[in-house]
């Protein structure tokens, strides 16, 4: 079961080929699915891309690195393998043996979950499709690629699932996982982050920091899914998940180094003339893209989500580590609230309060990246320092999406937002020098003037390899 098997025209490693009609299904969504890829894939024409393929889902040597045509690369059905032992460890259900199959009082919101997940993957590659034309490095356009056939492997994952467990409903989902698109006026992808625009690289490794990092969290909470396949599937893409994350983290590290360097060498904070994004810049761009992540999370109290824990279809991060009894009946959390029209905090349920406590989660997460891109500006001698902003700014879910606040958490008329937004959130000025600076840079061993090169190439390869050839 465990070893993938490369000879079918679908790789996978849960016996496809043993269940013709499945094999049938998935194979006449296959076409359909390289259309969308040649349509709202990458528009950069490549010849060959030094790409990581999944071979095994164990251990070490689970990957292998090669060139290949991307259009050739071998998206595939992959889960972890099977603990025949496992046994569900929250909700009404805790201690029963988990499900291989779904039981028909949770089809529809086991549906929704799996449809949700899924509509983020595609659109992901959507919103970075133009991004190849103006890469700062050869290094830089492989990692993208990477990034994009891999949502395109986890979009594989939750269709396998609509095909396998949820019938002709599923297989109309996967279809419509195809129809949505990025941004579309009439058929949007289904969450708010995933419909706004990526356009330059600056934008690419915010929403790698941040946005994939809500993927981390929402898999690591779908991995705990007492519906076996479904946790499964999940495990095996947050292995593939931790690269997305480091091109994201280790991005900004090279845009915030290389600003350094040069406020260091010309002595001004004005580096703008120089070719290097400004830090007030680049926070507003942290600002933009950690608010519209924190959207992800849903509500600060959410029927949906103390109903999906407590039927056992999504836990907690980390379930089985948490020192409670997984079950939550009496407990409470404070979530934040607007209370009399201020921004505070307030007592609830700890179940309907379940994606607050994810919310948290992740922004402790995040907060390990601040700091980590404030001890490069303190070792290069500069006094200042990015922060995350507020939970209340700009937020347009949940307690606070009927105000507007500042970075610090302060409540600002509607009038005085409109005014000041333009200092938190990057302006149409911002986004245009964003843009100038975006010259591609496709020659081997050389790198755009505006971002540091990184400090390791791929799988032990030096920065001036052949990463991609260019068609
Ligand atoms: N935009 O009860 P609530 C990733 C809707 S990223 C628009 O608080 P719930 C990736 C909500 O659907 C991870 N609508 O929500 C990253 C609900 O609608 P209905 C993706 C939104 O259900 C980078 C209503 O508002 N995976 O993998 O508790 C690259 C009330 O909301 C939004 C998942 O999200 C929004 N932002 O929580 C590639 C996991 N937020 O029912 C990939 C699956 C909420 O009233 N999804 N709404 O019509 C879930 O767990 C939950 O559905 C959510 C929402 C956490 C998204």
């Amino acid at each position: 079961m465990t070893i993938p098997d490369y000879a079918e025209k679908i790789p996978n490693n849960v016996g496809l080929r043993e269940d013709r009609r499945l094999q049938r299904a998935l194979e006449s969504w296959q076409p359909n699915f390289l259309s969308w890829w040649e349509s709202m894939g990458p528009t950069l024409p490549t010849r060959d891309v030094y790409l990581r393929t999944a071979i095994d889902v164990r251990g070490e040597g689970w990957a292998q690195f090669g060139h290949v045509p991307m259009i050739d690369y071998r998206w595939g059905i992959f889960l972890a393998d099977r603990n025949p032992d496992r046994r569900v460890a929250f909700g009404q259900h805790k201690g029963e043996a988990a499900w291989q199959q779904v039981p028909g009082e949770y089809r529809a919101e086991l549906q929704r979950l799996i449809v949700i997940q899924g509509d983020t993957e595609p659109a992901s590659v959507e919103q970075q499709r133009n991004l190849g034309a103006t890469a700062p490095s050869l290094y830089d356009l492989r990692n993208l690629f990477q990034v994009n056939v891999e949502e395109g492997r986890h979009l594989w994952a939750m269709v396998y699932l609509l095909h396998a467990y949820f019938g002709r409903e599923g297989r109309e989902e996967a279809e419509e996982l195809l129809h949505r698109n990025s941004g579309s006026a009439d058929s949007p992808r289904i969450l708010g982050a995933f419909n706004e625009e990526t356009p330059d690289w600056l934008s690419f490794f915010m929403f790698t920091y941040f946005t994939d990092r809500d993927g981390k969290y929402q898999l690591g909470t779908l991995k705990e899914s007492a519906f076996d396949p479904l946790s499964r599937t999940c495990e095996f893409m947050l292995k593939e998940e931790a690269h997305h994350m480091m091109v994201g983290t280790t991005g900004v590290d090279r845009v915030v180094e290389r600003t350094a360097q040069v406020m260091v060498g010309s002595d001004t904070d004005d580096v703008a003339g120089y070719g290097v994004i400004p830090l007030p810049v680049i926070q507003k761009y942290l600002n933009f893209h950690y608010s519209v992540s924190l959207d992800l999370f849903g509500g600060e109290t959410s029927t949906n989500v103390a109903n999906y824990y407590t039927a056992g279809l999504k836990g907690r991060w980390l379930e089985e580590r948490r020192k409670d009894d997984h079950q939550l009946r009496d407990d409470s959390i404070m979530v934040d609230a607007l209370v009399d029209g201020d921004i505070s905090q307030t007592e609830v349920a700890a179940l309907t309060g379940l994606n607050t406590d994810l919310r948290r989660e992740y922004i402790a997460d995040c907060t390990g990246g601040v700091n980590r891109w404030n001890r490069i500006l303190q070792e290069a001698g500069l006094p200042q320092r990015l922060y995350l902003p507020h939970v209340a700014f700009n937020r347009k879910v949940g307690a606070f999406a009927g105000i507007e606040a500042s970075p610090t958490g302060e409540k600002l008329p509607a009038d005085e937002w409109e005014r000041r937004k333009g200092q938190w959130l990057p302006t149409d000025t911002d986004k245009t020098f964003v843009r100038s600076l975006m010259q591609p840079v496709h020659e081997r061993g050389k790198i755009a003037a505006w971002v540091a090169p990184p400090r390791n190439g791929i799988n032990g390869q030096p920065f001036d390899y052949d990463y991609v050839h260019l068609a």
